[in-house]
Protein backbone atom coordinates (compact mmCIF):
# COMPACT_ATOMS: atom_id res chain seq x y z
CA UNK A 1 0.00 0.00 0.00
CA UNK A 2 2.64 2.71 -0.68
CA UNK A 3 0.79 4.52 -2.89
CA UNK A 4 -1.49 5.12 -0.71
CA UNK A 5 0.92 6.40 2.10
CA UNK A 6 2.56 8.90 -0.22
CA UNK A 7 0.91 12.57 -0.72
CA UNK A 8 -0.63 12.69 -4.17
CA UNK A 9 -0.47 15.53 -6.22
CA UNK A 10 -3.70 16.42 -7.37
CA UNK A 11 -3.77 16.10 -11.25
CA UNK A 12 -3.53 19.54 -12.96
CA UNK A 13 -2.45 19.26 -17.04
CA UNK A 14 -2.54 21.92 -19.26
CA UNK A 15 -1.23 21.05 -22.43
CA UNK A 16 1.48 22.66 -24.37
CA UNK A 17 0.83 25.63 -21.78
CA UNK A 18 3.80 27.31 -23.53
CA UNK A 19 2.90 27.17 -27.16
CA UNK A 20 6.34 25.46 -28.03
CA UNK A 21 4.45 22.55 -29.93
CA UNK A 22 2.73 24.87 -32.20
CA UNK A 23 -1.15 24.88 -31.48
CA UNK A 24 -1.29 21.38 -29.97
CA UNK A 25 -3.44 20.57 -26.93
CA UNK A 26 -5.78 23.45 -28.21
CA UNK A 27 -9.05 24.46 -29.99
CA UNK A 28 -8.78 27.38 -32.01
CA UNK A 29 -11.68 29.95 -33.87
CA UNK A 30 -10.53 32.35 -35.92
CA UNK A 31 -6.64 33.56 -36.73
CA UNK A 32 -4.83 31.52 -34.05
CA UNK A 33 -1.17 31.26 -34.61
CA UNK A 34 2.11 30.67 -32.71
CA UNK A 35 4.69 33.33 -33.16
CA UNK A 36 8.33 33.83 -31.96
CA UNK A 37 8.48 35.49 -29.07
CA UNK A 38 6.70 35.18 -25.51
CA UNK A 39 8.07 34.75 -21.68
CA UNK A 40 8.88 31.18 -21.74
CA UNK A 41 10.71 29.09 -24.20
CA UNK A 42 10.39 30.55 -27.96
CA UNK A 43 6.70 30.69 -29.04
CA UNK A 44 3.91 32.66 -28.24
CA UNK A 45 0.08 32.00 -29.07
CA UNK A 46 -1.03 35.04 -31.51
CA UNK A 47 -4.86 35.76 -31.90
CA UNK A 48 -5.62 38.31 -34.00
CA UNK A 49 -8.93 40.15 -35.30
CA UNK A 50 -7.97 40.45 -38.85
CA UNK A 51 -10.14 39.41 -42.07
CA UNK A 52 -8.37 37.55 -44.86
CA UNK A 53 -10.51 38.91 -47.53
CA UNK A 54 -11.58 42.76 -46.35
CA UNK A 55 -9.29 45.68 -45.45
CA UNK A 56 -9.65 45.71 -41.33
CA UNK A 57 -5.92 47.76 -41.72
CA UNK A 58 -6.06 50.12 -44.77
CA UNK A 59 -4.15 51.43 -46.82
CA UNK A 60 -2.52 47.90 -45.83
CA UNK A 61 -3.07 45.17 -47.99
CA UNK A 62 -6.25 42.65 -47.04
CA UNK A 63 -5.48 39.89 -44.60
CA UNK A 64 -1.83 41.78 -44.17
CA UNK A 65 -1.99 41.22 -40.07
CA UNK A 66 -4.19 38.06 -40.55
CA UNK A 67 -1.25 35.43 -39.92
CA UNK A 68 -2.89 31.77 -40.09
CA UNK A 69 -4.92 32.20 -43.57
CA UNK A 70 -8.08 31.69 -41.48
CA UNK A 71 -10.41 35.09 -40.60
CA UNK A 72 -11.62 36.27 -37.82
CA UNK A 73 -14.71 35.08 -37.05
CA UNK A 74 -17.94 36.96 -35.83
CA UNK A 75 -19.38 37.90 -32.69
CA UNK A 76 -23.01 37.94 -31.82
CA UNK A 77 -24.13 35.04 -34.22
CA UNK A 78 -24.69 31.57 -33.07
CA UNK A 79 -21.81 29.66 -33.31
CA UNK A 80 -19.49 32.65 -33.30
CA UNK A 81 -16.99 33.55 -30.52
CA UNK A 82 -19.06 33.95 -27.95
CA UNK A 83 -20.96 30.59 -27.99
CA UNK A 84 -17.00 29.07 -28.38
CA UNK A 85 -15.78 30.66 -25.54
CA UNK A 86 -18.68 29.30 -23.19
CA UNK A 87 -20.16 33.11 -23.20
CA UNK A 88 -23.56 34.03 -23.85
CA UNK A 89 -24.66 35.46 -26.44
CA UNK A 90 -24.19 38.86 -26.49
CA UNK A 91 -21.39 38.66 -23.72
CA UNK A 92 -18.99 40.11 -25.40
CA UNK A 93 -20.65 43.55 -26.46
CA UNK A 94 -19.53 46.26 -24.17
CA UNK A 95 -22.35 48.01 -23.90
CA UNK A 96 -25.43 46.87 -26.33
CA UNK A 97 -27.41 49.35 -24.64
CA UNK A 98 -25.80 52.23 -26.57
CA UNK A 99 -25.42 49.93 -29.49
CA UNK A 100 -21.21 49.18 -28.63
CA UNK A 101 -20.67 45.73 -29.75
CA UNK A 102 -18.23 43.35 -30.56
CA UNK A 103 -18.13 42.17 -34.24
CA UNK A 104 -15.48 39.70 -34.69
CA UNK A 105 -12.18 38.48 -33.54
CA UNK A 106 -10.47 34.79 -32.66
CA UNK A 107 -10.12 32.44 -29.68
CA UNK A 108 -8.10 29.67 -28.30
CA UNK A 109 -9.70 26.96 -25.73
CA UNK A 110 -8.36 24.02 -23.85
CA UNK A 111 -10.39 21.96 -21.19
CA UNK A 112 -8.53 20.29 -18.41
CA UNK A 113 -9.10 18.71 -14.88
CA UNK A 114 -7.81 20.85 -11.89
CA UNK A 115 -8.75 21.09 -8.44
CA UNK A 116 -10.74 23.26 -5.81
CA UNK A 117 -7.62 25.85 -4.79
CA UNK A 118 -5.78 25.06 -7.67
CA UNK A 119 -4.18 28.12 -9.25
CA UNK A 120 -4.31 29.00 -13.49
CA UNK A 121 -1.52 31.36 -14.22
CA UNK A 122 -0.93 32.61 -17.90
CA UNK A 123 1.44 35.84 -18.96
CA UNK A 124 -0.46 37.89 -22.11
CA UNK A 125 0.30 40.51 -23.95
CA UNK A 126 -2.55 42.96 -25.90
CA UNK A 127 -1.45 45.14 -28.90
CA UNK A 128 -3.39 47.20 -31.39
CA UNK A 129 -3.37 49.45 -33.90
CA UNK A 130 -6.74 50.71 -33.04
CA UNK A 131 -7.65 53.69 -30.86
CA UNK A 132 -11.18 52.53 -30.38
CA UNK A 133 -12.34 49.28 -27.61
CA UNK A 134 -11.23 46.64 -28.91
CA UNK A 135 -10.44 44.43 -26.31
CA UNK A 136 -8.86 41.12 -25.01
CA UNK A 137 -10.07 38.49 -22.52
CA UNK A 138 -10.46 34.97 -20.52
CA UNK A 139 -12.95 33.16 -20.28
CA UNK A 140 -13.01 30.76 -17.33
CA UNK A 141 -15.84 28.54 -17.24
CA UNK A 142 -18.00 30.44 -18.91
CA UNK A 143 -16.93 33.84 -16.67
CA UNK A 144 -15.52 36.82 -18.74
CA UNK A 145 -12.26 38.72 -17.60
CA UNK A 146 -11.10 41.62 -19.29
CA UNK A 147 -7.41 41.56 -19.91
CA UNK A 148 -7.05 45.02 -21.67
CA UNK A 149 -9.01 47.11 -24.48
CA UNK A 150 -7.37 49.62 -26.86
CA UNK A 151 -6.77 53.00 -24.64
CA UNK A 152 -4.48 50.65 -22.22
CA UNK A 153 -1.80 49.94 -24.60
CA UNK A 154 0.51 52.61 -24.86
CA UNK A 155 4.44 50.75 -25.67
CA UNK A 156 5.40 50.20 -29.33
CA UNK A 157 3.58 47.20 -30.61
CA UNK A 158 5.32 44.36 -32.33
CA UNK A 159 4.06 42.46 -35.90
CA UNK A 160 2.28 44.96 -37.04
CA UNK A 161 0.66 46.71 -33.92
CA UNK A 162 1.10 50.40 -33.36
CA UNK A 163 0.92 49.62 -29.42
CA UNK A 164 0.62 46.95 -26.78
CA UNK A 165 0.56 47.00 -23.28
CA UNK A 166 3.57 44.38 -22.49
CA UNK A 167 3.53 41.36 -20.89
CA UNK A 168 0.88 40.95 -17.92
CA UNK A 169 0.24 38.43 -14.98
CA UNK A 170 -3.11 36.80 -14.30
CA UNK A 171 -3.80 34.41 -12.04
CA UNK A 172 -7.28 32.78 -10.91
CA UNK A 173 -8.11 30.16 -7.87
CA UNK A 174 -10.22 27.36 -9.20
CA UNK A 175 -13.18 27.33 -6.38
CA UNK A 176 -14.14 24.21 -7.77
CA UNK A 177 -12.63 20.44 -8.67
CA UNK A 178 -13.20 18.63 -12.42
CA UNK A 179 -13.31 19.94 -15.73
CA UNK A 180 -12.20 23.60 -16.67
CA UNK A 181 -12.78 25.59 -19.67
CA UNK A 182 -9.99 28.26 -20.13
CA UNK A 183 -10.30 30.15 -23.21
CA UNK A 184 -8.56 33.19 -24.64
CA UNK A 185 -9.98 35.59 -27.03
CA UNK A 186 -9.47 39.00 -28.48
CA UNK A 187 -12.49 41.07 -30.29
CA UNK A 188 -13.04 44.00 -32.90
CA UNK A 189 -15.62 46.63 -31.21
CA UNK A 190 -17.55 49.04 -32.83
CA UNK A 191 -16.65 47.67 -36.92
CA UNK A 192 -14.66 45.25 -38.28
CA UNK A 193 -11.72 47.40 -38.46
CA UNK A 194 -8.67 47.92 -37.53
CA UNK A 195 -6.62 45.07 -35.95
CA UNK A 196 -5.72 44.28 -32.73
CA UNK A 197 -4.17 41.10 -30.96
CA UNK A 198 -3.44 38.83 -27.70
CA UNK A 199 -0.35 36.83 -27.13
CA UNK A 200 -0.39 34.08 -24.34
CA UNK A 201 2.55 32.36 -23.23
CA UNK A 202 3.30 30.24 -20.05
CA UNK A 203 -0.47 28.86 -19.39
CA UNK A 204 0.07 26.44 -15.92
CA UNK A 205 -1.55 25.23 -13.85
CA UNK A 206 -0.13 25.16 -10.07
CA UNK A 207 -1.33 22.30 -7.95
CA UNK A 208 -2.23 22.03 -4.54
CA UNK A 209 -2.40 18.96 -2.11
CA UNK A 210 -5.98 17.82 -1.24
CA UNK A 211 -7.09 17.63 2.37
CA UNK A 212 -6.91 13.80 1.94
CA UNK A 213 -3.31 13.99 0.87
CA UNK A 214 -2.01 16.23 3.65
CA UNK A 215 -3.99 13.97 6.27
CA UNK A 216 -1.82 11.05 4.87
CA UNK A 217 1.28 13.16 5.00
CA UNK A 218 0.82 14.47 8.05
CA UNK A 219 1.20 11.51 10.54
CA UNK A 220 4.07 10.27 7.65
CA UNK A 221 6.01 13.47 8.52
CA UNK A 222 5.36 12.72 12.78
CA UNK A 223 6.71 8.91 11.69
CA UNK A 224 10.04 10.65 9.78
CA UNK A 225 10.80 12.98 13.02
CA UNK A 226 10.52 9.63 15.72
CA UNK A 227 12.59 7.59 13.72
CA UNK A 228 14.96 10.84 12.93
CA UNK A 229 14.92 11.52 16.84
CA UNK A 230 15.91 8.15 17.43
CA UNK A 231 18.87 7.94 15.09
CA UNK A 232 20.57 10.74 16.17
CA UNK A 233 20.01 9.60 20.04
CA1 LIG B 1 6.40 29.91 -25.13
CA1 LIG C 1 -11.16 42.78 -38.16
Amino acid sequence: MLAAAMPVAAQAQVTNGGFESGLSGWSVLGDASVLAGGTQGLSQLWLTTASVDFDDDFPLAAGALNRSGSAAAEVGVPGGVEAFAGLALGALDPNPAEAIQAFEGSAARQSFTANAGDVLTFQWDFGTRDSGADFAFVAIDGVLFKLASSPDAGLPGTYGNDFRTGWANFTHTFSGSGVHDVVFGVVDVNDYSVTSTLAVDAVSVSAVPEPGALALLVPGLMVLGLRARRRRG
